[in-house]
């Protein structure tokens, strides 16, 4: 039924009577029916149905954009490229029964698709979602199946945080300390408590192939990797493999974090830093080849910086008038290095920007809210939106005393349904910085795949609609939709949280 698409395609218009799709169907047409032949492919058809789907490319919609007419006997495709043609598809699964979104068929009849003609695009080019898999290691496996359920519901980024003090989860053929030193921590901080420890080790890392591999297997569902080093701050694991690269050394703890927080080791500004984060982005954009590159430059403790007498006449050499300054002229030295030797641009979290001077084609992520959003829109920079109020999805669901350890403060779906990534007193030059949205998940309090399911799922859903329409769906309006999608969900495996709160075992 069209009224339950999610999200909600731009036109749709319901026609009578029904395609069967199964196992006979055909996929023909111009060199786009390959992105739909593979996607059927992975679907658990039933034997029979028939007719065919007919696919071509259209020079008149947009890379991302589709028209979809489906027919008693012939399904027929136009797409603004493979991304559009690849969308169609996933509208045409959401069409069948819910049994579509198993991995192998139950025996059953050919799937009755209701004739339909759809023509959609997306708003925001970029609809991303954050996966910190630094705080808590997400093995390749969970990363695999966390793409296929952002394809699913049209998202095309996956911005994956690979390090901070936690942890550091990129394999370094250059420098192997990084993993073998930086990769793993002897215990973790229990609950909020700083002081208690868990006793368990906790680690992992991906190698260069493995990131490839993600690259790859991303690339084949539309979806984007935005890798992620952190610099100069949220550095303890890359300093526990690399103590010559600390800010006043000596003066500072020496080993991957156990708990969470702002902490004040950080990486010393000065050259040889920069020469070693040139040799690990060649080797980290080697297996990922990405135009963007995400750079952190969050929450920054610049004390050992003004107390380490290198880096303070390093400063005042460069005629800096202040330390934060040094900081923003670090980050320009970065981005500077992507540039020139990868093509690529960086991406800063907000206190990049209220810093100082960045480079004019870094990309800011307003995390502290939109109106720090607007002034880097306004300075020029384009921004994704990703305000904490909204987008945070480690903060709580609601405020039942059922919802499991998390971060605190309280983001529900409504308020995620309620986002307006383009918000309407911007003016058109301001909403034009605006590249697309993102949600985060940041994984203090989520330690496996099955928390991240809950802590995902279903704020993802409403996400995703805010992202493709690029407007705020109002929850009353948008839940029976999320309630289809849950039930696709559910054939999936994804243990998301009910909208009628948490079962027992996940509280
Ligand atoms: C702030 S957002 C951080 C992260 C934490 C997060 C928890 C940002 C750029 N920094 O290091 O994980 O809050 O919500």
């Amino acid at each position: 039924m069209t009224e339950n698409l999610l999200p909600a395609p731009r036109a749709a218009r319901a026609l009578p009577g029904h395609f069967e799709l199964g196992a006979r169907t055909v996929v023909d047409g111009d060199a786009t029916a390959g992105v739909v032949r593979r996607a059927l492919a992975t679907w658990p058809l039933a034997a029979g149905g028939g007719g065919d789907i007919r696919v071509s490319a259209d020079a008149s919609l947009p890379a991302e954009g589709y028209r979809l007419q489906i027919g008693p006997d012939h399904i027929q495709i136009a797409a603004g490229g493979p991304a559009g043609a690849f969308y169609a598809a996933q509208t045409l699964r959401q069409l069948a029964p819910q049994d579509a979104w198993r991995a192998a068929a139950a025996p059953g009849a050919a799937w009755a698709i209701g004739c339909a003609e759809i023509s959609d695009e997306p708003a925001l080019a970029w609809r991303g979602a954050h996966l910190d898999v630094a705080r808590h290691f997400f093995p390749k496996a969970a990363v695999l199946r966390f793409i296929d359920l952002l394809a699913a519901h049209k998202l095309n980024v996956l911005h994956l945080h690979l390090t901070d003090d936690q942890g550091w989860r990129i394999e370094s053929r250059r420098y192997p300390a990084l993993h073998e030193i930086g990769s793993w921590r002897p215990q973790t901080q229990v609950g909020k408590d700083r002081t208690v420890f868990d006793g368990v080790p906790h680690g992992g890392y991906y190698t260069l192939a493995d990131l490839a591999e993600i690259h790859a297997y991303a690339a084949e569902r539309m979806v984007s990797v935005v890798p992620e080093v952190e610099v100069p701050g949220h550095a303890r694991a890359f300093l526990a493999a690399l103590p010559s690269l600390a800010a006043s050394p000596g003066t500072r703890e020496q080993s991957v974090a156990c708990r969470w927080g702002i902490l004040e080791e950080i990486m010393s500004p000065l050259p040889a830093t920069l020469d070693v984060l040139g040799e690990l982005f060649g080797e980290l954009l080697g297996a990922i080849p990405a135009p963007f590159v995400h750079i952190g430059g969050d929450e920054c403790v610049l004390t050992y910086w003004e107390s380490d007498p290198a880096i303070a006449s390093y400063r005042e050499s460069l005629g800096l008038a202040g330390f934060e300054a040094l900081h923003a002229y670090f980050l320009r030295q970065v981005a500077d290095l992507l540039a020139s030797a990868h093509d690529a641009r960086a991406i800063v979290w907000d206190e990049g920007f209220t810093s100082g001077k960045l480079r004019d084609d870094t990309v800011v992520m307003p995390w502290h809210g939109m109106a720090i959003g607007r002034e880097a829109a306004r300075a020029g920079h384009d921004i994704v939106a990703t305000p904490q109020d909204v987008t945070y999805f480690d903060h709580a669901q609601s405020a039942d005393p059922r919802e499991p350890l998390n971060i605190g403060w309280l983001t529900s779906i409504e308020d995620v349904a309620a986002f307006a990534p383009l918000p309407a007193d911007w003016s058109p030059a301001e909403a034009g910085r605006v590249i697309g949205a993102q949600f985060q998940l940041w994984t203090e309090y989520i330690k496996d795949a099955r928390k991240l399911d809950y802590t995902a799922f279903p704020r993802a859903c409403a996400f995703a609609e805010v992202a493709w329409t690029g407007k705020p769906s109002p929850w009353p309006g948008l839940s029976g939709r999320v309630e289809a999608q849950l039930r696709r969900l559910t054939s999936a495996g994804v243990e998301y949280r009910p909208l009628s709160g948490a079962h027992p075992w996940q509280s």
